[in-house]
């Protein structure tokens, strides 16, 4: 079976994910000249995927098809959908200018029954690369605009539309990442004294599931205060826990050759099985300061 690989370029997905909303990402299910131009193939790997994009490509150079945010599982009902609607794309010249077309009011918005992607006035799949285009069915359309009068297909991709959030785009917190406050909270931390005099320097304990990033921790933040990379905790991925011993690692400071007032503790990683990695006894014992560095626990004996 050849790739399948979205048609689509990346301004032309662009422009589809501008109707949509936001922050909207295609994933390809289903490519006809891969997995056939039958329906029941567009079936098998797109029912109960929740809502997708049918892209169709013609041979005058139109992209065109429908959005339904609801699935496709072949209920054998018409259905509405207030957020469905047609569109075409003409993909000649630099200048992509969609259009896009909105349920009549009142009307299904697409036929969930055993065909290709159905929108009524748009139906695919029922007839090989032969598209149905029946302006007035449930969608009021000029032809012209959406698929440029052309019914023969050289493609047709169906898309499930994912919702990628807004977290990337805006930050949680802002942060001031210019080398003068980098370099002011360096020195807040070196400086640090703990509250109680008895006490020269804190502990903290790493804890969290293997390959939380525990021990890679510990290396990043040595490696700031050193001024180069250091990798002195064993990192990397395995089934269980690469950490196999309780450790506890002072953090030097390369400029003054001075330790920190900071020690981490790293700890192996959290495991589903009984007996396996760090269990809650062993946490009990490490915060009553019972276990020394090097300290191998049990299970890894
Ligand atoms: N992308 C990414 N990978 C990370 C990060 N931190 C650690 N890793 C990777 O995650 C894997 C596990 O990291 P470790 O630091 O060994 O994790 P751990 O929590 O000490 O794991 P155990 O000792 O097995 O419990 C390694 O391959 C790291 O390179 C991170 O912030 N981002
Ligand atoms: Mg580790």
């Amino acid at each position: 079976m050849s790739d399948v690989r979205s048609r689509l370029t990346k301004k032309q997905e662009g422009v589809l994910c501008s109707l949509l909303f936001g922050s909207a990402r295609l994933s390809l299910l289903f490519k006809a000249s891969v997995h056939s131009y039958k329906y029941s193939a567009f079936h098998q790997t797109c029912d109960r995927q929740g809502p997708t994009l049918t892209v169709a490509y013609n041979k005058v150079g139109f992209i065109f098809g429908g959005f339904i945010s609801k699935d496709f599982a072949q209920t054998g009902s018409n259905l509405k959908d207030d957020k469905a609607f047609l569109y075409g794309l003409d993909s000649r010249g630099d200048n992509l200018q969609p259009h896009r077309v909105h349920v009549i009011d009142g009307q299904c918005s697409f036929c969930d029954v055993s065909s290709g992607p159905n929108f009524g006035g748009l139906v695919f799949l029922d007839n090989g690369t032969q598209v149905s285009s029946k302006p007035g069915t449930f969608y009021k359309f000029d032809p012209a605009l959406i698929h440029g009068n052309d019914l023969n297909l050289i493609e047709l991709e169906v898309y499930r539309v994912e919702d990628s959030g807004n977290h990337l785009e805006k930050p949680w917190r802002n942060i001031d990442w210019s080398p003068g406050k980098r370099k002011e909270l360096m020195e807040s931390i070196k400086s640090w004294k703990p509250i109680i005099t008895s006490v020269s320097k804190a502990q903290v304990l790493l804890v969290g599931p293997v390959g939380a990033g525990k021990s890679s921790f510990f290396n990043s933040l040595s490696s700031v205060f050193r001024g180069h990379v250091t990798s002195q905790a064993v990192t990397g991925s395995a089934g269980t826990s690469v950490t196999t011993k309780f450790r506890t690692y002072p953090v030097m400071s390369d400029e003054s050759r001075k330790p920190l007032p900071l020690i981490l503790c790293d700890t192996m990683g959290l495991e589903g099985d009984v007996n396996a990695g760090l269990d809650i006894g062993d946490i009990t014992s490490i915060l009553q300061g019972h276990v020394q560095d090097r300290y191998q626990v049990s299970s890894y004996h």
